[in-house]
């Protein structure tokens, strides 16, 4: 069965990680099998890309860019409706691979195709809104206006927990904007990656466009550190720890590039007296648990009124004993693996660390008796001050923190340094606004009755703080991926000076 999955992605026994205008058919890196986390077995094998084909992709990305920029973007946006399209008719076969790859759940594999699909539409409507403002001048007869211009070719840096939906964020955009990509995958999920490049490639091909979209598997230490010390690349977009991103930040930060940084969360939700329990429940267990806590938007701290800690815990407690875990492809299936060996072994770590720090572990915690990377998500009775709840780990762990006023549960949850995304559940309007206040929420992203998980496209994602500033996705990020002009044109014979400055050169 998945076999027939790989042969109709295009994929073989052995895989090239290096794709500029064509592939690159024998890649200089290491030859690297990708695993299936929830076996522990091989599904197929990449030839990693060395620094020397990522110089070679890059010049074709550098290339192709010359002359993408030119073509207009209601045209640019035709290519990537067509992504979209292809997008669409492999929705199954892709969901499985991301499921075979990562380890998320099918529903949550084709969850992640999904995301790329709405992002290509949300891409190819924006392709006709590539607008800028018309600014009043102080000066007579002149025209002030904003234009934007496509940025350049641009670096794209995913992690292994959404290997594709996060591409597709800044690829589509990209795209549109008249900007080619250069991406590097996690070498975790080289295989998705492969995937859907052996799709795009169709569709560049038969539009006439090829190299607007390339990609380079490898190691963060060759193809990562090319990447973001290469003056060719105006803007390095990076998803990943918050580790990654401070290196990120600041090689490029000292050539003076951009760099678009979406890294770790520590995502918490406040549960006052006023909440409505039942829908908290159903909204906590799968930010908590969805996608086995490896969402960099995962819900990790639950900040609840004391008054109401017993009971919830205890039904927390109850749903967590009956998840169903195991085969990600069994769709009754609710949490899957971890990635790897060395994330259930951090997960262990941090249940030691919480344990000698004062916490509890209430439930769960343990590695399953079984191959592949399972663990029983585990819930953590907390205190704020504890060390290891200020971390991201990412697997499923939720430290459980009580408080007792809402000034305090908010002092809690913007606590730490990572500001991405956080939630409070309540049915009293006058708690909600104050979430949403100005002193309120720190993060990127406020939830009043959802999780933390699970954001729609159209909105800008991404977080404050060590989170690194970042925003993907909808809303205005398209602007990050071009650059702004600004125009003034002067349609009369003389020539006033702004600020009323007088200037009279000799006649
Ligand atoms: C990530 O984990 O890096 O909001 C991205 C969400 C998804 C994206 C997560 N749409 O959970």
């Amino acid at each position: 069965m998945f076999d027939d999955v790989l042969h109709r992605l295009g994929l073989s026994d052995v895989n090239s990680g290096a794709c500029g205008r064509g592939w690159i058919s024998w890649p200089s890196g290491e030859m690297r099998p990708s695993f299936n986390p929830a076996t522990g077995e091989p599904i197929a094998r990449v030839l990693m890309g060395g620094p020397e084909d990522y110089d070679r992709v890059t010049n074709d990305a550098v290339e192709v860019f010359a002359s993408w920029r030119t073509v207009p973007a209601p045209r640019r946006g035709e290519v990537v409706r067509k992504i979209g399209l292809a997008l669409r008719e492999n929705k199954d076969d892709l969901g499985m691979l991301v499921t075979l790859e990562t380890g998320k759940i099918l529903d949550e594999g084709r969850g992640e195709v999904q995301e790329m699909i709405d992002m290509a539409d949300f891409a190819v409507g924006l392709s006709r809104q590539l607008h800028g403002l018309t600014i009043a001048s102080e000066r007579p007869d002149h025209r002030m206006f904003e234009q934007w211009h496509p940025l350049g070719p641009v670096g794209v840096i995913t992690a292994f927990n959404f290997p594709v939906a996060v591409w597709a964020w800044n690829a589509m955009l990209a795209a549109v904007c008249g900007d080619t990509t250069i991406w590097k995958p996690s070498p975790e999920t080289p295989l998705t990656a492969i995937a859907v490049q052996n799709l795009v490639n169709r569709v560049c091909e038969s539009e006439g466009y090829p190299g607007v979209f390339t990609l380079c598997a490898g190691e963060a230490a060759d193809v990562g550190e090319a990447m973001i010390h290469d003056p060719r690349l105006p803007l390095i977009s990076a998803t990943g720890s918050c580790r990654m991103g401070w290196r990120v930040g600041e090689v490029v930060g000292r050539r003076l590039g951009r760099a678009l940084l979406e890294l770790g969360g520590n995502n918490a939700a406040i549960v006052t007296p006023d909440a409505n329990l039942d829908l908290a429940l159903r909204g906590i267990v799968f930010a908590a648990v969805g996608t086995a806590g490896q969402r960099c938007t995962t819900l990790r701290r639950l900040i609840v009124h004391e008054s109401i800690a017993e009971e919830l815990i205890g039904r927390l407690t109850q749903v967590y004993a009956s998840l169903s875990i195991g085969d990600p492809w069994d769709e009754s299936t609710l949490v899957g693996p971890l990635i790897s060996e060395a994330a259930v072994v951090g997960m262990m770590e941090a249940l030691d660390q919480a344990r000698a720090q004062g916490g509890t572990v209430v439930c769960g915690g343990t590695r399953l008796p079984r191959p592949g990377h399972f663990v029983s998500p585990a819930i953590v009775r907390a205190h704020p001050g504890m060390a290891i709840a200020r971390e991201e780990t990412f697997a499923p762990i939720l430290y459980v923190i009580t408080y007792r006023t809402l000034d305090d549960a908010i002092a809690i949850q913007n606590g730490v340094t990572q500001g991405l995304s956080s939630a409070i559940f309540t049915d009293r309007l006058s708690e909600a606004e104050r979430f949403l206040s100005v002193t309120g929420s720190d993060c990127g992203l406020a939830n009043v009755n959802l999780g933390t998980s699970g954001a729609e496209i159209g909105g800008a994602f991404g977080g404050e703080k060590a989170t690194g500033g970042g925003r993907e996705s909808g809303s205005d990020a398209w602007k990050q991926y071009m650059r702004r002009q600004t125009c003034v044109v002067n349609g009369g014979s003389d020539l006033p000076l702004a600020q009323g400055v007088r200037f009279d050169i000799p006649s």
